[in-house]
């Protein structure tokens, strides 16, 4: 666990390094992570045998439905289904506070993120974009992303309103090709009003997602925990994800100097989730289970300019679980 953990923020960090070399370079402004790193080397140009799926994957009609209406004031629930080639999902979601729940079907860890499309854009341009090492942030702010090991499902809460959305996996498989370039993405679309409008929950702990911190953290209870995180910048997109923290050690040594950490490859953490990428503006549900001890809230995505993980900035909280 702790060894895989490792790796994926390795996949991550090289992108984002990536991404600052790109953004360096002074041709991309929206700040494009790379998706073609690997976990052993700074990848900084696409993979050249990439097949890019121009269609979105194709839904079995005969499979059963996988949303499901609006239950006793309870977000409606939206299944996707992701596969190492494909990803099955309901074509049209009513707008409205709306579970994700991405259920990894396939043989290798899988994220899940989804994108708001603005209008004159398609979900074959957000794939292209991806496949191409950029993020199509400004025409394209994504709502959130959870990962899940093979066999397992994670979820998180938005609310969704009317307009096209691209749903896809950009991280990279063993072979180094993001799946997103195999196949792994679709779209849907939101249709119109909410019909009866469900609120957030007033009980969830709200974590402000600021340029460059997190603000509401305090002490908690050992079981399942609601947050709400709430993305207060204009520009930035942010994270939290959550580490458990051996006796001991600190958040700020752990992930402070994230850049010279990763590259010392001698610092292991056990992982308990969260939400990566909420776009400026968002704010997203998510809830976790929490055994009794001392965690670490970190936001590891890169600054617009010039691409420092925003760790290094300080975006780095504690608290205590009891
Ligand atoms: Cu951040």
């Amino acid at each position: 666990m702790q060894l895989r953990y490792r790796v994926r923020l390795f996949v991550l960090i090289t992108g984002l390094l990536g991404m600052l070399i790109v953004a360096c370079g002074g041709d991309a402004p929206s700040a494009a992570p790379s998706a073609a790193a690997t976990s052993t080397t700074v990848a900084t140009t696409a993979p050249t045998t990439v097949v890019v799926a121009v269609t979105p994957s194709s839904l079995d009609p005969t499979a059963q439905p996988i949303y499901s209406d609006v239950v006793d004031g309870e977000p409606a629930l939206a299944v996707f289904k992701v596969t190492d080639r494909s990803i099955e999902a309901p074509e049209h979601i009513p707008a409205g506070l709306t579970t994700i729940r991405l259920e990894n079907a396939g043989t290798v860890e899988h994220s899940l993120v989804i994108f708001d499309i603005d209008e004159g854009h398609t979900v074959a341009n957000v794939a292209l974009e991806l496949t191409g090492q950029f993020w199509p942030e400004s025409w394209a702010p994504s709502v959130g992303q959870v990962t899940a090991g093979v066999g397992e499902s994670s979820e998180w809460t938005v609310r969704l309103k009317k307009g096209l959305y691209a749903a896809t996996d950009w991280t990279n498989g063993s072979d180094s090709v993001p799946h997103v370039a195999r196949g792994v993405f679709t779209g849907f679309e939101v249709s119109a009003a909410e019909v009866s409008p469900v609120a957030w929950n007033s009980e969830a702990v709200e974590i402000g997602l600021e340029d460059f911190a997190f603000t509401g953290l305090k002490d908690l209870e050992a079981g399942r925990n609601d947050f709400r995180f709430v993305n207060k910048s204009a520009t930035q997109d942010h994270m939290v994800g959550f580490v458990l923290l051996e006796e001991g050690e600190s958040v700020v040594e752990m992930f402070g100097d994230w850049v010279s950490a990763i590259y010392n490859g001698t610092k292991t953490y056990e992982p308990v989730g969260g939400v990566d990428w909420i776009g400026p503006g968002q704010e997203v549900e998510y809830s976790v289970d929490l055994d009794a001890g001392r965690y670490g809230m970190v936001c590891l995505l890169p600054d617009s300019h010039p691409g420092t993980p925003h760790s290094n900035l300080g975006m780095l909280g504690e608290f205590t679980v009891k």
